[in-house]
């Protein structure tokens, strides 16, 4: 069983939050893995703009009664594009009902990405088209689906990893020990990433955690466990790819916690200034992940105001798509609510079909 990462570390996290940038977009001193390519870091930084605005655009339309419901991610870009920058198109991912962002860089659709979200009755995207499985809403139960499909694509011969996205409360779920557990059994190819925002809903850590760090809940099932710098993009890039790598390989899986945090409430429909202090928001948005990349690709001359714009305009464009697209009323036909729920439809199934399509004559 391999039990050490190509940094040399072994079972256990570090006991402070890996980077690669300080809060103030400098390389650290002696970083535990080499910085991404100027590439990967220009494609990080265009695709934590354009996820910022498409975030702020569906929040938006929640005001607008367009969207049912939102969690957004700002503050969390790091981890939602870093993460899935990290993969390969033959990798998986198990998102949440956060993982918006995540989703749309993958290449799902904007539209298709918040179908979910505004009530209809399918899942919006095919996820083998883009290998992302469906946003759970049901906490932790993506990690059990992530290890059962890691461990089947190994059974098959394959070399895909699956990626899971879970929060800091989904750490306090059942589910997620047993797919520890059998991941580390089995060393099954997947990669667990906990984005530590600092709340479940209201629950703070504190309230649900009493071991060093969530990456220690790794150890105990045999899986390796890095705590990161959520807020770093190139630390978040970085450890992710190793781990995929790792798994791809045969080293097993991998637990990260990435400390980040949730700058806007747990959705439209909460209020996070009952529970939390805005002096601790403030620190937080000084911490601004994409303010930390900008600042190093401009310290080395890979972005000025010219670039800049014009990856604002290309997410001020993607903004009007998202609107146009869900703002355009689409007349939905009752018969599908049957389709796709069974690939040979029941006779109880055929039966309230039929039964639907006579009350509706
Ligand atoms: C099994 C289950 N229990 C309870 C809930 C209700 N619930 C929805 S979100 C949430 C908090 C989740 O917090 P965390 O895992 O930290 O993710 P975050 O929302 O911060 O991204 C809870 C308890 C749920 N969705 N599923």
């Amino acid at each position: 069983m391999t039990t050490v990462t190509s940094t040399g570390r072994g079972l256990l996290p570090t006991a402070e939050p890996l980077a690669l940038l300080t809060a103030a977009g400098e390389p650290v001193a002696a970083p535990a893995l080499p910085m991404p390519g100027d590439e990967v870091l220009l494609d990080l930084h265009r695709r934590m703009v354009l996820g910022r605005r498409f975030d702020a655009q569906a929040t938006a339309l929640t005001k607008q009664g367009r969207l049912a419901v939102y969690p957004s991610s700002r503050g969390q870009e790091a981890c939602e594009v870093g993460a899935v920058l990290a993969l390969e198109d033959r990798d998986w991912l198990f998102p949440t009902y956060r993982d918006s962002v995540a989703l749309v860089t993958r290449g799902v659709d904007p539209i298709e990405t918040l179908t979910l979200l505004q009530g209809g009755w399918h899942l919006g995207y095919d996820p083998y088209e883009y290998r992302v499985a469906p946003q759970c809403t049901p906490l932790a139960t993506n990690t059990l689906h992530a290890v059962g499909l890691a461990h089947a694509a190994r059974y098959q011969g394959e070399d895909s990893v699956a990626l899971v996205l879970l929060g800091d409360g989904a750490t306090s779920e059942g589910d997620t020990h047993e797919a520890l557990n059998f991941a580390g059994v089995w060393q099954a190819p997947v990669v667990f990433l906990v984005q530590n925002n600092g709340y479940a809903i209201s629950v703070p850590m504190s309230k649900q955690n009493a071991a060093p760090s969530l990456a220690h809940k790794g150890i105990g099932y045999g899986v390796r466990s890095e705590l990161i710098d959520g807020n770093d993009p190139a630390a978040v890039y970085a450890t992710v790819r190793d781990a995929v790598q790792a798994a791809r390989e045969g080293g097993g899986p991998t637990l990260i916690e990435a400390r980040t945090y949730r700058i806007e409430a747990h959705t439209n429909a909460d209020d996070a200034n009952r529970y939390r202090d805005p002096a601790e928001v403030a620190y937080w948005l000084s911490r601004d992940p994409l303010d930390r990349l900008e600042a190093y690709l401009r310290s080395r001359g890979l972005l000025d105001d010219a670039r800049r714009d014009a990856v604002l305009a290309e997410a001020e464009a993607f903004a009007a798509k998202v609107r146009d697209g869900m703002n355009a009323d689409v007349e939905p036909d009752p018969a599908e609510l049957f389709e796709h729920v069974y690939a040979q439809p029941t006779p109880a199934l055929r039966e309230q079909a039929a039964q639907l399509a006579e009350e509706l004559r």
